[in-house]
């Protein structure tokens, strides 16, 4: 590839104002599909750090390329036609529409940070393009995102202050222009760093307001971790409890290349493979962070891919049969839980939806068939299964191979209509097996243009809450957010602070039943409801009435230490607690190999060299005083010590 040596790194001070036209964040493989719809962004960011700037005046063309191997485009400096100057960057003798040319990001910007890139580019004759953006993951392979889609003009396109950011797990990061089969002029490229922004910080935090009554949460995607002051609002607000947006779906977890590559290693083909690559970033932070996760999803009609399904794990193959699909779902979600959990045995995965939306309003199973095909609603589990009896294998084997300590919801929208007696019978049906811990509420609600034309109104939410409560299960709010129609934002924006006054004091009467309130976002632009401004803050971090109407005139209270973390692993613990060296008896030997573990990890710790070292198995056992952390203390060694003398009846801390 060409283009990788980049001398001309400007660190400076733009001074100019920049009026955000239009913002678009880029990082995510699960966006592939979607648009990323422009954002009118309301204010102005003053100074910007330059990263690279030039107007190719200078002839120099090095910190661009084309895009791979087979791409024949050639890049050079042309004096053709120009916006400023006399020369721009001209990409000529391109071999495919989605061929051209390519500014590679990760060669000059770091991770975890926001940038804007702003160009001129045009056709030869007639500009007909895409401005897209592609990486590579661990696993090597690229993945697309189109940012600013099918622009048609017979002039230059501005593309101005295109948000773009990547993740430290992200390689090979390009935003690139394609369509057409015009040569392709560029001219005015900058790429800055976007501003910090201060937040408010002496207003109330949404998470401290309700910490009495239950965790408050919000879903985020990888983008978001780029951004500083949305993950301030985050840490402030809402790290009760965290939602990866689309990281941890089906398809985003099923791994079709490994799946294939198992199968012909084995000849089994029940076993899906997974891979939590793509939820890395999210599940790093929320370790690092030390934040509660909501698991969603793990069976679902939708964002689910169809070769999970199909013989041969061909999207276009048969159906495979009821009795396989059991095995394959079965494998699945232990090799979801066996891998989640062992790469991240510190995080407390508190709560999964164990099934999303499969119930239509009126309370019937989804059709059958390929999803996305008719309006992408039909169901290829219940093709498969021929109703919804999937659900209850669902249960049956997560309860078998999620944590201990996570509790198993049923999650679907419009909640609050017909489909709501549906729930609430197999919900309790499944509770009283033993399988299902609690209901999950997403309440995307629309506060419409008046509260009183709302959709469900305050009253038919409060009622459908009254029924869900009464089922004396656990009740969570998974993905609350509630749109306006956005014509006149002024009007509208009052009447969503109204309108979310009434939905937090219905859902604070119910709290004793009520566990964790999560909200499907932080800031307006990063909705995937963006253009309807549905969230507690504005595009400039900014509180909402709707975030006024949620505090309502309640205090701060202060912020219990999470009750609910558990052991992750959620494996009893094989053997007799207290015995170290694995002969299922507690002497004197056991307290040694604990210290020794502690001193010299190395020889005597879970990989040691030592024949007697302190296996992982023999770590959990001794993991005694404090057994929701995974780490062994001398604390341990020492409540062994104490059971010697018999100061302590008993190691077994559940006893
Ligand atoms: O927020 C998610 C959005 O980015 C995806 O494009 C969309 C695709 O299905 O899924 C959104 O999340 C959905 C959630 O998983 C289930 N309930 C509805 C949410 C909004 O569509």
């Amino acid at each position: 590839m060409k283009g990788n040596h980049y001398r001309r790194l400007i660190a400076g001070v733009m001074g100019a104002a920049m009026a955000l036209s239009s913002a678009a964040s880029a990082v995510n493989a699960a966006f592939v599909a979607g648009e990323v719809s422009p954002v009118s962004a309301v204010g102005a960011a003053d100074t910007s750090a330059v990263i690279y700037s030039t107007d190719f005046e200078d002839g120099d063309v090095s910190y661009f390329c084309n895009r791979g191997e087979n791409d024949t485009t050639e890049l050079s400096a042309s004096t053709d036609m120009a916006v400023s100057g006399s020369t721009s960057l001209l990409a000529s003798g391109r071999s495919k529409d989605w061929n051209g040319p390519a500014f590679q990001l990760d060669k000059i910007c770091k991770p975890y940070t926001e940038y804007y890139v702003s160009f001129k580019f045009r056709g030869k004759y007639y500009t007909n393009g895409t401005v897209s953006f592609q990486y590579s993951d661990p696993d090597g392979t690229p993945h697309y995102q189109n940012l600013i889609k099918n622009i048609s003009t017979s002039d230059w396109y501005t593309v101005e202050n295109l948000k773009v950011s990547f993740t430290d797990e992200m390689k090979d990061v390009f935003v690139y222009i394609e369509g057409g089969q015009d040569d392709i002029y560029i001219d005015d490229f900058t790429l800055t760093e976007v501003p910090d922004v201060p937040i408010e910080e002496d207003i109330k935090s949404v998470r401290a307001v309700f910490a009495d009554k239950f965790k408050i949460g919000t879903a985020i995607t990888p983008d978001n971790l780029s951004s500083k002051p949305f993950m301030k609002l985050v840490e402030k607000h809402f790290s009760g409890s965290l939602t990866a947006g689309n990281e941890m779906k089906p398809d985003a977890v099923l791994n079709q290349k490994a799946t294939l590559a198992y199968v012909e290693e084995t000849g089994d083909d029940e076993n899906p493979q997974v891979s939590f690559s793509a939820a890395k970033p999210f599940l790093n932070y929320c370790q690092k962070n030390n934040i509660p996760v909501r698991v969603h999803t793990l069976v679902w009609h939708s964002q689910t891919p169809d070769w999970f399904f199909k013989e041969g794990y061909q999207d276009d193959g048969e159906w495979v049969s009821k009795e396989k699909m059991i095995k394959r779902m079965e494998n699945y979600i232990k090799n979801y839980f066996t891998e989640l959990t062992a790469l991240y045995p510190d995080v407390n995965f508190y709560a999964c939806d164990v099934v999303n939306e499969a119930w239509t309003n009126d309370g019937k199973p989804r059709d059958p068939g390929q999803q996305g095909s008719s309006g992408s609603e039909k169901s290829a589990w219940v093709q498969v299964f021929g109703d919804n009896s999937f659900i209850e294998y669902a249960f049956t084997f997560a309860r078998e191979y999620a944590p201990k300590g996570c509790k198993l919801y049923y999650n679907d929208y419009n909640e609050y209509m017909s489909k709501i007696d549906t729930i609430i019978a197999m919900a309790k049906e499944l509770n009283e097996k033993g399988v299902l811990d609690g209901i999950g509420l997403q309440s995307h609600l629309d506060a419409r243009d008046m509260a009183t034309s709302a959709f469900p109104t305050v009253d038919m939410y409060k009622k459908a809450l009254a029924k869900y409560a009464a089922t004396g299960l656990d009740i969570q709010i998974t993905e609350l957010d509630a749109t306006v129609d956005q014509n006149d934002p002024t009007k509208y924006i009052d009447y969503q602070g109204e309108y979310y006054k009434g939905i937090m004091d219905a859902i604070v009467e119910y709290s004793d039943s009520i566990s964790a309130v999560v909200f499907w976002g932080v800031t307006d632009d990063q909705s995937w409801r963006a253009n309807r401004l549905p969230l507690l803050f504005d595009a400039d971090y900014k509180a909402k009435p709707a975030y006024y109407g949620v505090i309502g005139d309640r205090e701060e209270q202060e912020i219990p230490t999470d009750p609910t973390t558990e052991p992750t692993t959620g494996e009893e613990i094989k053997g007799v607690w207290g015995d170290a060296d694995g002969d299922d008896e507690i002497k004197m030997n056991d307290v040694v190999l604990v210290m020794q573990s502690i001193a010299n990890p190395d020889t005597y710790g879970a990989d040691g060299t030592a024949e007697k070292h302190l296996t992982l198995d023999a770590q959990k056992r001794v993991n005694i005083v404090d057994p929701d952390t995974t780490g062994v203390t001398v604390q341990d060694a020492l409540q062994i010590q104490k059971f010697l003398l018999e100061i302590v009846p008993t190691l077994d801390p559940n006893a």
